[in-house]
């Protein structure tokens, strides 16, 4: 059985030759994408079983994805392959250095990922895991994505850990619905990944204690302030001695200070960081520190994922005094 089961929908992802307006980019060179694929990789390469859920078209772009997602240790067995819908792709731009400011275009609408339903994906496919990891962005995709999301975060006997990373991705959303959405699936997860800019500019939200206050179900509650680091709130009654704040809610944690080539999939790598130091039983302090540093590898590449430093050098990263550290 896999530790953690990541379902949403993966692309190919084009990434530009060079900066500027996508108007202008004359080339672009294929990578993938995907923002739960990206963490499920991450955590294959931190050693963990892993299964990836999601839906393809028979297509050429549908066998690359399925072909990467696999080389990197992922369990693939039960991603679908949609006959009649293709595979959705992306383009994007290089960000802007001074306002990570970038251009993304979506070629995915009536992907094969957005006909995941309750139907297409079956709950077995995700029950055997001890985490289930999902994101915003299946929300935004289609009435049956979400009505997917909602069947599989529902509570039931048994059903594994959800781990949900808001990912707000105002390109999807079309109808002015994302904050209540986003809000009750937040609201019903067990951890909870949420930028500071996206409680912001979804519910209007500053400060860690509001945000808290508002997604006020899931035990585990992150909240990313960029280069402010992470702040964890715990509130799982058992371990609140972990906790070392003086205000006795909650812990922040700064990242490591590192030259930033793209900040696109850093959110991903932190959440596949803290997942696996989550699953090893790790104390707070320290998952917040693998989730930076699985960050810190994703956001000095270009493109949307790279491999996190292995278990055992991620260890002694994060044990590294405290001088180390932002
Ligand atoms: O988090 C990175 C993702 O945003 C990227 O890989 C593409 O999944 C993606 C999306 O929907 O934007």
């Amino acid at each position: 059985a896999p530790d953690v089961v990541c379902l949403g929908e993966s692309m190919v992802t084009f990434l530009p030759t060079r900066p500027g307006r996508l108007a202008d980019v004359p080339s672009f060179t294929r990578a993938i994408g995907g923002a739960e694929s990206n963490v499920a990789c991450a955590l294959a390469a931190a050693g963990h079983r892993v299964r990836w859920v999601g839906r393809v078209g028979c297509d050429g772009f549908g066998d690359h994805l399925v072909e990467t997602i696999a080389a990197h240790g992922v369990d693939v067995g039960a991603v679908g392959r949609d006959p009649h819908r293709p595979t959705g792709v992306y383009f994007r731009t290089d960000e802007d250095r001074a306002t990570d400011a970038h251009e993304v275009v979506y070629y995915r609408a009536g992907s094969a990922a957005s006909a995941m339903s309750p139907a297409t994906v079956p709950y077995a496919s995700v029950a055997d895991a001890r985490i289930l990891h999902v994101t915003g962005i299946t929300a935004a995709l289609s009435p049956d994505c979400l009505a997917l999301l909602r069947d599989l975060t529902a509570p039931r006997p048994g059903r594994p850990l959800v781990s949900f990373d808001v990912n707000h991705r105002p390109g999807l959303w079309r109808d002015g619905n994302a904050p209540e959405v986003l809000l009750e699936l937040a609201r019903r997860a067990d951890v909870v990944f949420v930028g500071a800019d996206e409680a912001k500019a979804l519910w209007g939200l500053k400060g860690t204690g509001a945000v808290s206050d508002l997604i006020d179900g899931p035990e585990v509650l992150v909240v990313k302030l960029g280069k402010g680091g992470a702040y964890v709130a715990d509130r799982r009654p058992e371990s609140f001695a972990d906790i070392e704040d003086a205000d006795g809610v909650g812990h922040l944690e700064r990242p490591p200070r590192v030259d930033v080539v793209s900040s696109v999939g850093a959110g991903d790598a932190f959440a596949a960081g803290f997942l696996s130091a989550t699953l090893r039983g790790l104390d707070m302090r320290t998952r917040l520190r693998h989730g930076h540093l699985a960050a810190a590898a994703a956001l000095t590449v270009p493109g949307d994922f790279a491999v996190p430093p292995r278990r055992g050098h991620a260890d002694r990263l994060a044990a590294l005094d405290a001088a180390a550290w932002g």
